[in-house]
């Protein structure tokens, strides 16, 4: 067993922290607060090859691993979560193209996602179809050499600024979630409307959106892999990017972390630093405790993805501590910060916001337990 970062994924993490310093902090708050998205950060990003990091060089990948992408991952979100999930999305876009799209495919729209010449968004929810992503009631039935789709999705990250989505459909709704399909659907599509920009709690940067689909015509060559692959398609992409949103809240329980400590040492009460109290001391040991056992799930995950191990479960496990460990964690930072971390703007207001999201995107943390008792009852 080896628990040493080798020296490429130590360079790549110590130059993602000098980036986040010059960057990414300075506009965090600003971020949030007037939920934009830092698209000329999103753009030094793709610059550094931080878009595609665990694909091969001749699709616009970095050709680093899986573990590399998770850590650049982590970095971001230590200083602002939206970044962080950015990069995640872009990068997790990228698997049903990989492992499904045919070499023209590849070449169209993986390149450009990969260099981070063009946003992409993963269409699958519905209003009436979250946990419960075999009841999609989107449909896509061919007409001669085009498909057409017609419905809605909801909560749909990207969907304002995308260039491209992939979207889930029924094409045979006989075969229930056999009858599902993945299908490339460019944004400028006529009868592809993308919805209202949705007023978040947290990651208020990242562009969330409802995408609405009137007789929308795609070349038939836009089916991703075959009809019917669609829901196995989803699970699949889902599982990595479970590992991507570990990261995430890996990140920001490390942010509470961090300005707890650095709290604790100047905040001043009965003439002491409140960091030489004992209920004090104790809450930072376990937070501390709790972010690094999050940190082995998560790494270990990307090491499965990585030596070409089944990753579902351990994805599952890594999403549910994490997410849990950053919820609870940001909670006592506040708690650590009293009045002061209160106040609206201050960073553990903001990572307390954030956190939340963790816990329910990429799958709830309900299903995550369904996933992980799932395998063990197997
Ligand atoms: N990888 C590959 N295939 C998978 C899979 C995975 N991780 N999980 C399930 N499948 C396959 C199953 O093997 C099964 O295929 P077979 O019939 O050939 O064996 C098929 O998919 C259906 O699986 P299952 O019966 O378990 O599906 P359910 O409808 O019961 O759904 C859950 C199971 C709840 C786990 C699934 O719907 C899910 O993950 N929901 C959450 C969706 C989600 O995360 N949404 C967030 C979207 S953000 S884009």
């Amino acid at each position: 067993m080896n628990f040493q970062l080798t020296e490429e994924q130590e360079l790549v993490r110590t130059s993602v922290r000098e980036f986040c310093k010059k960057y990414v902090e300075p506009i965090a708050q600003k971020v949030d607060q007037e939920a934009y998205f830092p698209m000329e950060n999103f753009k030094r990003i793709a610059e550094q090859e931080w878009t595609g990091i665990p694909y091969p060089a001749e699709y616009g990948g970095a050709g680093a691993d899986f573990l590399t992408y998770i850590l650049v991952v982590e970095e971001m979100s230590r200083a602002c979560a939206t970044t962080g999930f950015t990069v995640m999305l872009q990068n997790a876009l990228g698997y049903t193209l990989y492992k499904f799209g045919t070499e023209e495919q590849k070449k169209k729209w993986l390149i450009p996602l990969n260099k981070g010449e063009m946003l992409g968004s993963f269409a699958l929810t519905e209003p009436g179809a979250g946990t419960d992503a075999g009841a999609t009631q989107s449909t896509a039935v061919l007409d001669g050499d085009e498909y057409v789709l017609n419905g809605t999705k909801m909560f749909i990250s990207n969907a304002p600024i995308a260039g491209v989505l992939i979207i889930v459909a029924m094409t045979d709704k006989s075969k229930g979630t056999k009858g599902l399909s993945a299908f490339i659907v460019p944004a400028d599509t006529p009868g592809l409307q993308i919805g209202k920009h949705l007023n978040k709690m947290g990651i208020r940067g990242s562009l969330t959106a409802e995408v609405i689909m009137k007789d929308c015509r795609i070349p038939k060559e836009n089916l991703l892999g075959k009809e019917g692959q669609g829901f196995k398609m989803a699970m699949m992409y889902l599982d990595g990017g479970r590992i991507g949103i570990a990261a995430q809240a890996l990140g920001i329980a490390q942010a509470a972390l961090d300005e707890s400590i650095a709290y604790s040492k100047e905040r001043v009460q009965f003439g002491k630093p409140i960091s030489s109290f004992q209920a004090i001391q104790w809450m930072l040991a376990n937070m501390a405790t709790d972010v690094e056992a999050a940190r082995f799930l998560t790494y270990h995950a990307a090491w499965c993805y990585d030596q070409g191990k089944n990753y579902s479960k351990e994805a599952a496990m890594a999403k549910l501590f994490a997410t849990e460990c950053a919820a609870k964690h940001t909670n006592r930072a506040i708690q650590i910060h009293g009045g002061i971390g209160y106040i609206k703007g201050h960073k553990v207001e903001q990572l307390y916001r954030d956190a939340k999201i963790t816990e329910i995107y990429e799958g709830t943390n309900e299903v995550m337990r369904m996933v992980v008792s799932g395998s063990v009852l197997r």
